[in-house]
């Protein structure tokens, strides 16, 4: 299994600390920070942009991990200011030319994502697998923090991870989003998961500081 990572979600973080979510988040050496970028039309939510994420990158070197929930990615990944070491994400729902959206990202020197939402089936995915490094499961339907994880999505977990090692891509890393608790982590963990999006549910649980939720996170992801 390859080993856990950590993608913290900044839409969940605290928007008045900014600059000291950061500092604690560098501090537990978190893997990612997660964008979550919304356009309204593919999901129901708009949400955080590149003025930001431009802006932040003068308070971190942690790689960004891009979820683009927008409709015809592959005619705005140009839009963005992307840094070597960072991966994208795009919906293979949210377009008819993903493969075309992958090509972009990688031509815009960032490392290529496929993301898939709870009900689209696995298979979708094979012939984009040679230009992937990472597949991202929603373990809830795109759009909100603070959802309840979609049960059934957990043997697809499992489905996705066996899909991936007999195709040939043992190296291609299954990222999940969606209530990614200390409880549910452990479950998602033994399905094969090895990036967790990490939100309200964990390290911006509102009853912990983010450096015991990440230590709390480091223990549970083993
Ligand atoms: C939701 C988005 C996610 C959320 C994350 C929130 O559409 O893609 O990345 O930010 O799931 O985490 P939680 O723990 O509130 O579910
Ligand atoms: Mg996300």
């Amino acid at each position: 299994m390859l080993p856990p990572k950590i993608a913290a979600s900044m839409m969940c973080a605290d928007f008045l600390n900014l600059e000291k979510a950061i500092a604690e988040l560098e501090q537990a050496n978190v893997e990612y920070l997660h964008f979550d970028i919304m356009d309204g039309v593919f999901v129901p939510n708009i949400m955080l942009c590149n003025e930001m994420m431009k802006g932040l990158r003068r308070a971190t070197r942690i790689p960004y991990d891009v979820h683009l929930m927008i409709v015809n990615p592959e005619q705005k990944i140009r839009w963005f200011d992307w840094k070597p070491g960072d991966i994208v994400s795009v919906h293979y729902e949210s377009t008819p030319h993903v493969h075309r959206a992958i090509q972009e990202i990688k031509s815009a020197g960032a490392k290529p994502a496929i993301a898939l939402n709870p009900a689209t089936p696995i298979s979708c995915i094979e012939h984009v697998l040679p230009d992937v490094e990472m597949v991202l499961l929603m373990t809830v339907n795109p759009g909100f923090a603070g959802q309840k994880l979609v049960e059934q999505t957990l043997e697809k977990i499992r489905a996705a991870r066996d899909f991936l090692d007999t195709n040939g891509y043992p190296n291609v890393s299954l990222q999940v989003d969606g209530n990614c608790s200390f409880t549910n982590i452990p479950r998602m963990r033994a399905k094969g998961a090895d990036c967790f999006v990490a939100g309200s549910s964990s390290v911006f649980a509102p009853d912990m500081t983010i450096a015991a939720a990440c230590k709390k996170l480091r223990d549970t992801m083993q």
